[in-house]
């Protein structure tokens, strides 16, 4: 699998993002749509723990089977090495990348949060296959994020990291996620543009045809 490639669309889900959704069906349709990537993320306000949280995980895990969309786990390694994932993303306060790579063996991938180019350093020396950087824009859908970053912190990764994985997360939609690719970012990551839209199969259309407009344009 070519990580750069499987970052263009990166769907994010977790059951309580799906509003009065379906979970399963939101992220049929996101399949049908065009996402690249998955990633299982369930954690916040109702979400899932235990058993209930192990067998939605194994439900989403084989519709990405099925459709060959890689699945990746946020923070619970455990879980991931359980059900067999193809990976794990951490965020900064979570494990480090070099014990999660212990773990896991080094034919997954896993994924770090990152803010600042320091940060990116430090997750690309631990071994992480790929970087997410954000928030580009104000999300209300994690609420203890970072500060808002723009587009500049990707950038200076982008300089220092010409071939580095990186996808750009958080308040990105069809119409204005151009720049965190322009930027340097090999694609995006949405949580509430494809899980909280009427149609989630046509909004991951238009971002998938959008995508293809903006990288030939960077071209
Ligand atoms: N990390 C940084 S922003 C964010 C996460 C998980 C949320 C992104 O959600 P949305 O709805 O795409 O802004
Ligand atoms: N970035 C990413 C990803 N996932 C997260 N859960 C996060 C930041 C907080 F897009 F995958 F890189
Ligand atoms: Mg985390």
């Amino acid at each position: 699998m070519n990580i750069k490639e499987a970052l263009r669309i990166y769907f994010i889900m977790g059951s309580n993002n799906c509003g009065s959704h379906e979970p399963l069906d939101v992220l049929q349709q996101a399949i049908d749509g065009g996402i690249t990537m998955f990633q299982f993320r369930e954690k916040g306000d109702d979400a899932l723990t235990g058993e209930a949280k192990k067998q939605f995980a194994r439900d989403c895990f084989r519709l990405c089977k099925q459709a060959n969309v890689p699945f990746i786990v946020n923070d619970d390694v455990d879980l991931a090495i359980e059900i067999g994932a193809d990976g794990v993303h951490v965020g900064q306060d979570d494990l480090d990348a070099g014990v999660v790579r212990q773990k896991l063996g080094s034919d997954k991938i896993i994924g770090v949060s990152s803010h600042t180019l320091q940060e990116s350093k430090a997750a690309i020396e631990a071994g992480a296959d790929y970087i997410g950087m954000g928030p580009v824009y104000a999300t209300t859908t994690k609420l203890d994020t970072n500060p808002v970053a723009g587009t500049k912190a990707i950038q200076e990764t982008r300089q220092h990291f010409a071939q580095f994985p990186i996808v750009a997360i958080g308040g990105l939609q069809a119409d204005n996620f151009a720049p965190a690719i322009e930027a340097g970012a090999d694609g995006i990551s949405i949580i509430s543009a494809i899980a909280s839209a009427p149609n989630p199969k046509e909004a991951t259309e238009k971002l998938a045809s959008t995508m293809k407009e903006v990288i030939n344009d960077a071209k």
